[in-house]
């Protein structure tokens, strides 16, 4: 029996859904940091097997959103539960079950969606608390079922998978058997960008910094992709922490992403970063849809 369909994966912010979603897919097709608030798109992952196709939508953080990008973040994240079959809700772990766990799942109580619990990143955690964890969280919802898993070294992610197929329908191969995301190349290599802005920048920056492939060219006789990017932020200052004295944070987070690119892509990279000021771009609807996000 072929069986397909699509799985949200929903959680706090830093619960490791991208991390998730990598492992299960196979390719780094998310981003990650130690940092919450790393997604901000929808990201399709596609996992291919003789028996199914497990079409995964990765989402940003779900928690209650102050400033407008994190309005947009919420809502595309929310967007999913329209569109998918079941839902993954993944918990971490590591911190306290809390307000935004809880936030959450007053949502779920408004779908009909089967709704399966990870609970991410056991490895941070003894057996003891763990069933203490599962005996608690298994009265706040009717899940589907509870799986503990670590994310990060794919610990028990094939039980997960098998749970997965057991409750999607049987149905076709929607995506091309080679493809593994949605996203455009462009799109992949200024995430790349922000990631290693992300973890290389402290305080704000990051979630002042918006990225924006402005040229993306394969140049067969040279055997290389010339990718132009420009990294927008808000403020003079923060351009000035991107630069670094004499350029030095400029080039760390250049020579990161190009190493990085080089691998995912399999060519060698040229790659070209420009910093830009675009005032205040995270509070202006119009810049937040230019830059990507706009309003789901
Ligand atoms: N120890 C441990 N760390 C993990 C595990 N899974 C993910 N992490 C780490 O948790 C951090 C957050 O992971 P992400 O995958 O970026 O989390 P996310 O839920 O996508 O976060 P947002 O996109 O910000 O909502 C990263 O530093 C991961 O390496 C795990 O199983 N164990
Ligand atoms: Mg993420």
């Amino acid at each position: 029996m072929f069986k397909s369909g699509f799985i949200g994966i929903i959680g706090k912010p830093n619960a490791g859904k991208s991390t998730l979603m990598n492992f299960m897919v196979g390719e780094k097709v998310a981003i990650t940091t130690r940092k919450p608030q790393t997604t901000r798109n929808r990201i399709m992952g596609i996992k291919n097997t003789e028996v199914g196709q497990f079409i995964f939508l990765d989402t940003p953080g779900i928690h209650k959103a102050k400033t407008p990008l994190n309005r947009q973040m919420v809502s595309a994240a929310m967007s999913v539960f329209s569109d998918v079959n079941m839902l993954l809700l993944l918990v971490d772990a590591g911190t306290p079950i809390g307000e935004d766990d809880n936030f959450i799942v007053e949502l779920l109580k408004k779908t009909k969606l089967p709704v399966v619990l990870v609970i991410n990143k056991i490895d941070l955690i003894d057996k003891e608390k763990l069933l203490l964890l599962i005996d608690n969280i298994k009265n706040i919802y009717t899940f589907k079922e509870i799986v503990p898993i670590c994310a990060l070294k794919g610990f028990n992610v094939d039980r997960l998978l098998d749970i997965i197929w057991n409750i999607l329908p049987e149905g076709p191969q929607y995506f091309p058997g080679d493809m593994i995301t949605d996203r455009s190349e462009r799109f992949l290599a200024a995430e790349i960008i922000r990631e290693k802005i992300t973890i290389l920048t402290h305080k704000e920056v990051p979630y002042s910094t918006a990225v924006i492939v402005e040229s993306f060219k394969e140049n067969e006789a040279k055997g290389l992709i010339h990718i132009q990017a420009a990294i927008n932020v808000e403020k003079d200052s923060q351009k000035g922490i991107i630069i670094g004295k004499r350029g030095g944070m400029l080039k760390k987070i250049g020579t990161a992403a190009r190493l990085e690119m080089e691998k995912f892509f399999s060519t060698r990279i040229y790659l070209e970063l420009f910093v830009k000021v675009q005032k205040d771009w995270s509070q202006n609807p119009r810049m937040l849809g230019e830059f990507g996000y706009p309003n789901e």
